[in-house]
């Protein structure tokens, strides 16, 4: 018996039609996970990436430069179409950004600024004013301090443009209180355990002589007010606090009375930094610093201001 054979024609040619360009790889090394804050920009960052079909090749340096180097130089050797950058510190970069170029891989900094000999090195950074961010809180201190007053202040990171900036915006709007003054002020790294173990030294040192404290970011300041609590004074009371970030914590830590203002520095920033790697990786030229735009909210505006909150 004749046996039927039937040829199913399937067309791959519209199947090649649509399959379009292969998805972009970029590379992306990320400090770590010191704080919400830093987790927020990591999450915002992979959603967008995906939502635009890029392939994330993730690297978390856990707090160390070296590590960035080394995964930047991975990045290199598999060949990514790009890079994106959350930079540690300013400084240290200049020879592997030169091996980047010289792979012609377009590399954004994101978050945090470096500071580099040739800005060509990087096609743009994405980032917050981190001198406004110190500058308004210091405004706000001196309003409610009556321009008199000592304050601690909690410092980020050595070497990072956030610590470096914030101090300097805050420095140069105290140049103009001269009965205000910082008498002590030492790094609590960015996080909420160093931030209450130097709160603790802060106040065994100067205990009720201190007015005000000013964090580099809240996460440190919520570190703080369990150090200011455990010594039996009240926070946002005995001492006024102001921090930076407007993490919802700390919106939730102003509506118990605890912290008084916080500076926003907003963490969203997944979909600037795509935008920007995307458009560098078809050769495009952007401008050197795409800002992100930061608000101040005393604590009068936690209420209403809490339910918006995305981070
Ligand atoms: C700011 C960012 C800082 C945050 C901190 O862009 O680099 O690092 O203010 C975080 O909370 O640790």
């Amino acid at each position: 018996m004749r046996r039927k054979v039937i040829f199913v024609c399937v067309s791959v040619f519209p199947l090649l039609l649509g399959a379009g360009a292969p998805a972009k790889t970029v590379g992306f090394s990320q400090i770590g996970f010191e704080n919400s804050w830093r987790t927020a920009e990591t999450e915002s960052i992979r959603a967008a990436a995906a939502e635009r079909g890029i392939k994330l090749a993730f690297s978390d340096a856990q707090g160390k430069q070296e590590n960035q180097i080394k995964a930047i130089r991975s990045f290199i050797a598999q060949k990514v179409d790009g890079i994106i950058l959350a930079p540690i510190v300013e400084t240290g970069w200049e020879p592997v950004l030169r091996e980047v170029r010289k792979a012609k891989i377009p590399l954004v900094l994101v978050d945090r600024g470096i500071k580099v000999s040739d800005p060509s090195l990087y096609a743009t950074l994405i980032a917050s004013d981190f001198v406004f961010e110190g500058s308004e809180a210091a405004k706000w201190l001196a309003k409610k301090m009556n321009g008199k007053g000592t304050i601690v202040e909690l410092q980020g990171i050595p070497g990072a443009a956030p610590a470096i900036d914030r101090k300097k915006g805050f420095e140069e709007i105290l140049k103009k209180y001269p009965k205000m003054a910082i008498i002590k002020s030492q790094t609590g790294n960015f996080n909420r355990t160093d931030g209450k173990q130097v709160m603790e030294a802060f106040l065994k040192a100067e205990g009720r002589n201190i007015n005000a404290l000013f964090a580099h970011n809240d996460a440190m300041a919520l570190g703080a007010i369990q150090a200011i609590e455990e010594a039996g004074m009240k926070p946002g009371i005995d001492i006024l606090i102001v921090s930076i970030d407007g993490m919802k914590e700390a919106f939730e830590a102003m509506i118990a009375g605890k912290l008084n203002c916080t500076v926003e520095c907003n963490p969203l920033l997944g979909q600037l930094v795509v935008n920007a790697i995307e458009r560098a990786m078809a050769g495009e030229k952007l401008s050197k610093w795409i800002k992100q735009n930061d608000g101040v909210f005393p604590k009068e505006t936690a209420v209403s201001a809490i339910g918006t909150r995305k981070y």
